[in-house]
């Protein structure tokens, strides 16, 4: 017979089930996976997503020359080695569309798109304390409950447009890489103009170059990049690659950045010039992100540093056939501390007669005009606009939508001097809501994908765990997450990376707080990490 206590706990539990198990917010890499996986667990979920599609990052950034940097048979999912053995991937590094076909193709395979609602943006969420449910509401006024919440919103996906006066009096058409048209954008006659010189900036100058009459480059700090020397893969490398997939992912897992390759374990410093010279000239000529593997301190030492950064200005003096032109592009800050950028013809693309560079690190843009823009108290006329400046990173995606925890407590409250979280997975106060590669995980300083799939993995047996143990509250504890915080300001603060104006500290962005927000201790520790949590029973988390 059922006591007062069983009847009053069965009488809780039926009006406190929420329509829904879990809702995500986002259907890009991380949103699908996470569908994928909770759906086969058996849960109700449903992910809410502001496109017309899945794809996430790579359905907005369609800007011309849009690929990623990340060679394309690592930057893909894991979880299946029947996806991983079928889908073909043609170049080293994948265009945005090769990226956005795959995604598709992982949509229609797993047949996500029935539980996915798109040109949904949600504008709120605000948890129940007595309930212990969420409540979602899109900016259509759709409402959802759901027992668990999770923002799968990608770091790079608030665009920033900057706050620059008279952009609406502006008669030709203004873009951002990071919105571009579906329907793509034909420069060819026009005179264009490019604010920004960062990756999205260096993978569509050198294509708008191409097309436009003429196109001006405002640069407001030069920016490092290597060459990407992208090729069509070679069947036999691809066939090579899929018979050993399994040991190159676990080797993958074991390096910093969850991306295989050899680093050298040598400081710049313990070799003499030609050697070093050599080390550097092999890495360029292999091309892409490993460069900054050529020595075992680059970020960690100022003069190992300068090495890398005068081979690469000398490569830049070389290319770039004008003089004042090539001092200008050559970067004067630490190599690697803002993002190091991959290229195919960026700085050779300056030696064309309709391409020319404007340094504006003295003389912000003041004004957009009717025709075009002013800098230096100089007018410049246009037909294009396109801001190529980047994005909100980590924490826009998050403080957009009106979250509100425990108590009605705001997340832009609780973050007002920048995020905290444990493992960048939940923050304290907001129960049962996760982040995927939220601030405080290795995210963006890692191949992006084996993130978001470690990252759903424990979420997904967070979930588990929870409803076989029938718990409804779960949450990170203060201390836990005031120690992880501590401990990844440690850890940043024993690099290079945390000592310039990049978007990994928010500087990008006025007034956000300066706040080093990737975990810099490298993947396998971070890893090693969330096995111990797990280990110790969800050690510095709070169940109920
Ligand atoms: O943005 P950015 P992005 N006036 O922030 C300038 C990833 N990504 O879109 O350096 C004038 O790097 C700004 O100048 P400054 C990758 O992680 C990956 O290019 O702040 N200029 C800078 O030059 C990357 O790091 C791929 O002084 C202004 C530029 O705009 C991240 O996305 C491809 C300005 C912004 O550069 C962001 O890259 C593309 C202003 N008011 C992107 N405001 C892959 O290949 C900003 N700038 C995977």
């Amino acid at each position: 017979m059922a006591t007062d206590k069983t009847l009053k706990k069965k009488q809780v539990s039926a009006e406190a089930a929420p329509e829904l198990d879990v809702v995500v917010v986002g259907a890009g890499f991380a949103g699908m996976f996470l569908l994928h996986r909770l759906r086969g667990l058996g849960y109700r979920v449903k992910v809410l997503e502001a496109g017309s599609d899945v794809g996430g990052t790579w359905y907005w950034n369609r800007y011309p020359g849009a690929r990623c940097d990340v060679e394309s048979m690592q930057y893909s999912y894991q979880f299946s080695d029947d996806l991983q053995q079928d889908w073909d991937w043609t170049e080293r590094y994948a265009t945005q569309p090769e990226i956005i076909r795959y995604a598709h193709h992982v949509a229609d395979r797993f047949d996500l798109r029935r539980d996915i609602r798109f040109d949904s943006r949600v504008s709120a969420a605000h948890h129940d304390d007595a309930r212990r449910i969420w409540r979602i509401t899109t900016e259509k006024g759709d409402q959802f409950t759901a027992r668990w919440f999770v923002m799968a919103t990608g770091c790079l996906s608030s665009a920033n447009m900057p706050d620059i006066p008279g952009v609406d009096d502006f008669a030709g058409a203004i873009y951002h890489t990071g919105q571009w048209p579906h329907d793509g954008v034909d420069f060819t006659g026009k005179r264009v103009a490019v604010i920004g010189t960062g990756s999205s900036a260096m993978q569509s100058i050198p294509i708008i170059a191409e097309q436009a009459a003429s196109l001006t480059v405002f640069q407001r700090t030069a920016n490092y990049a290597i060459p990407a020397r992208n090729r069509p893969l070679d069947p036999a490398d691809v066939a090579d690659t899929k018979a050993h997939y399994g040991e190159i992912r676990a080797e993958a897992w074991r390096m910093p950045a969850g991306i295989l390759f050899k680093p050298n374990d040598v400081s710049a410093k313990a070799v003499d010039d030609a050697e070093r010279e050599a080390r550097f000239e092999h890495r360029w000529q292999k091309g892409g992100l490993t460069f900054l593997g050529a020595f075992n301190d680059l970020l960690l030492d100022e003069e190992s540093n300068r090495y890398a950064a005068d081979f690469v200005r000398n490569k830049i003096r070389q290319t770039v056939k004008d003089p004042a032109t090539a001092e200008l592009l050559c970067p004067t800050n630490i190599i690697g501390c803002k993002r190091l950028c991959v290229d195919t013809d960026y700085y050779q693309t300056f030696n064309r007669a309709n391409v020319s560079l404007v340094d504006i690190s003295a003389t912000p843009i003041e004004v957009i005009t009717a025709t075009g823009l002013r800098t230096g108290g100089k007018d410049h006329a246009f037909d294009c606009i396109v801001f190529a400046t980047g994005f909100d990173a980590m924490t826009g995606s998050l403080l957009r939508v009106d979250i509100r925890g425990s108590g009605g407590r705001t997340l832009a409250d609780k973050w007002a001097e920048g995020p905290k979280t444990y493992l960048g997975l939940m923050t304290a106060g907001f129960p049962n809501m996760f982040m995927v590669t939220g601030p405080g995980s290795p995210s963006v300083l890692t191949n992006m994908l084996p993130s978001i799939e470690q990252h759903v993995e424990f979420i997904a047996d967070c979930v588990k765990h929870a409803s076989a143990e029938g718990l409804t509250r779960m949450e990170a504890e203060e201390s836990a997450e005031e120690a992880w915080v501590a401990h990844g300001d440690q850890v940043a603060g024993l690099t290079l990376r945390s000592t310039c104006s990049s978007w990994y500290i928010g500087a990008n962005i006025p007034g956000k707080p300066r706040v080093f927000m990737p975990y810099i201790g490298g993947l396998p520790a971070y890893l090693e990490k969330c096995s111990d949590v797990v280990a110790k029973g969800y050690d510095g988390f709070r169940l109920s």
